[in-house]
């Protein structure tokens, strides 16, 4: 039997002639976004807009006043702003007279009001700014579009939002802003929004890292990770001890002192900070590539060799190496899955602890907090996998903050102690999990179960994380992006907003939006695929 008579055929060819007539219809009209959302991502704390469309001059001319007006990183990032503003060759060419396009543009200047001068680029560091963007009108007293900060970071964070807020248009050939009049007032919701990047089971060179870092900046993340050791290999150069990057895979796959300064101040320029780690004593087997001795033995070669005070003296050589040119004040110590079989299978560490008169466990907190006192000592705030808290909850530093991975939630744990935390559940947050489709990675949320504000206050923020075992170069943008942007919004835009009942009417088409920006940007974010989602309602 055939699916389909004759006659249910020729329904269908009509049906589908309708449909595609009725397509035509609509992209006459041109607009195919839902008009009742605002396109930005991710979403600012409070906004209006209306409903005017504005020309963007495509020699717009960028003036920056107030204190903070001469510095290079707002020159420069308005030029990049400019750049992906103004990606087509439009406005003045030799067509626009004969094809009758107007020449006077509604947006012609923009301003850009820095209160303070000062770069200091710490965590918690004001980002908030306003931005209004109108058509002048004669007796507007305020700029066409003008942004204020505090900060040349709020800054650049309100010309990202410009830059989002315009739009190519290619009827007219030339930039527009839509619903127009815009009064945009906007700060983060937590000061820590992260993306980690392992560079030790892939290594990922330079450029990828800063086109990663650029493309952090488009969704207002502020920290980049970065877990360059790990066992697998040592990519980075330690000049106080030369053979530590033995352990890298090739002498290729290496990152020279040069090459991690040119990352700091690449992030630094865009207002991302680089937290670093040195993942001890667990994680740690490539570093005996070049000192053997740190291997408890040839045959077990993790965790660290606990029972020498050389394993010391080099954590502190790596730390005054890293301490010149990582200047962010949070320092990454790992201290995760440490599986201490080693120290007491090993005769001589066996016997230390012994004479020590402690246990595997205890010596695992005697190696974490001896590494806190080496970061605190060079003025370093430690931050520590979960773990260590769950193994030893009172003992650590009190200025030590806990890293969630592990689902069971540590974060209300943690601040209840009066300790700071970072909410990264693998269950939502590890973007090697490709299983985990990009609504759970929106709904997961840092403040979960933790009620009392002052202890809501201790939630630095969170991160994802992008482990390096399944994804290298080739695929390794296309994995953080899109689902990064979920977490982004989640850490940036107020709980309020993200909790939006309508995943799919509310959020969707906005993240398909922005995902398309990373496109036209030449990040290659992957689709936003629904695949795994649940249905609504939720
Ligand atoms: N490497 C290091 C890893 C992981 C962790 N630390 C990890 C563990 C489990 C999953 C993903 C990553 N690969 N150094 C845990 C913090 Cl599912």
């Amino acid at each position: 039997m055939l699916p389909f008579s004759q006659n249910s055929h020729y329904k269908l060819s009509f049906l589908v002639l309708l449909l595609w007539v009725s397509r035509l219809v609509d992209s006459k009209s041109g607009f195919e976004l839902d008009d009742s959302l605002t396109y930005l991502w991710p979403l600012p704390s409070e906004f209006t807009s209306g409903n005017q469309t504005l020309t963007v001059d495509p020699t717009l001319s960028f003036s920056a006043l107030g204190k903070g007006g001469n510095s290079k990183i707002l020159i420069e990032g308005f030029e990049r702003y400019k750049k992906i503003i103004f990606k087509h060759v439009s406005g003045i060419s030799l067509f626009d007279k004969s094809r009758g396009i107007r020449s006077v543009y509604d947006i012609s200047e923009l301003r850009v009001i820095v209160n303070s001068d000062s770069e200091e680029l710490q965590l918690g560091v004001d980002e908030s700014y306003t931005l209004f963007v109108a058509k002048k009108d004669g007796k507007s007293i305020v700029g066409e579009a003008t942004i204020e900060a505090n900060t040349v970071y709020g800054a650049l964070r309100g010309l990202e939002t410009f830059s989002q807020l315009c739009a190519f248009d290619y009827e007219t050939k030339s930039v527009q802003i839509y619903k127009a009049p815009w009064y945009i007032k906007d700060k983060p919701r937590f000061a820590f929004r992260g993306l980690m990047l392992d560079t030790s089971r892939h290594y990922l060179p330079i450029d990828v890292i800063k086109q990663i870092i650029e493309s952090m900046s488009y969704a207002k993340l502020n920290v980049l990770h970065w877990h360059i050791i790990d066992e697998e290999s040592f990519p980075l150069e330690v000049p106080s001890y030369p053979k530590l990057w033995n352990g890298a895979y090739t002498k290729w796959e290496r990152y020279t002192i040069e090459d991690a300064s040119e990352i700091v101040s690449f992030a630094k320029m865009r207002g991302i900070h680089i937290m670093a780690e040195v993942d001890v004593p667990g994680h740690a087997e490539s570093w005996g590539a070049g000192y053997p001795d740190l291997w408890p033995s040839s045959t077990c070669r993790e965790p660290l060799d606990v029972s020498k005070n050389f394993t010391f003296d080099l954590i502190s050589g790596i730390l005054s190496d890293m301490r010149k040119i990582f200047p962010f004040e949070l320092f990454h110590l790992g201290g995760d899955e440490v599986h201490t079989d080693c120290w007491t299978s090993t005769p001589h560490i066996k016997q230390w602890l012994k004479d020590q008169n402690m246990t595997a466990k205890d010596a695992y907190q005697y190696f974490v907090l001896k590494a806190q006192e080496i970061a605190i000592s060079k003025n370093w705030t430690p931050v520590n996998w979960e773990e260590t808290f769950n193994s030893f909850p009172s003992k650590l530093n009190p200025r030590t903050i806990v890293h969630n991975w592990l689902g069971s939630g540590v974060c209300p744990r943690a601040v209840a102690k009066g300790y700071r935390c970072i909410f990264s559940n693998q269950g939502a947050w590890y973007l090697d999990h490709l299983d985990v489709p990009w609504n759970e990675v929106y709904s997961a949320e840092p403040l979960e179960g933790i009620n009392n504000v002052s202890e809501q206050n201790l939630v630095l923020g969170g991160e994802v994380c992008m482990w390096g075992e399944t994804a290298d170069t080739s695929d390794v943008q296309q994995t953080i992006w899109p689902r990064a942007a979920a977490a982004a919004e989640r850490l940036w835009s107020k709980r309020e907003a993200v909790s939006a009942r309508n995943i799919t009417l509310a959020i969707l088409p906005r993240l398909h939006y922005f995902r398309c920006l990373l496109n036209r940007r030449g990040v290659q974010a992957a689709p936003v695929t629904n695949k795994y989602a649940r249905q609504p309602p939720f």
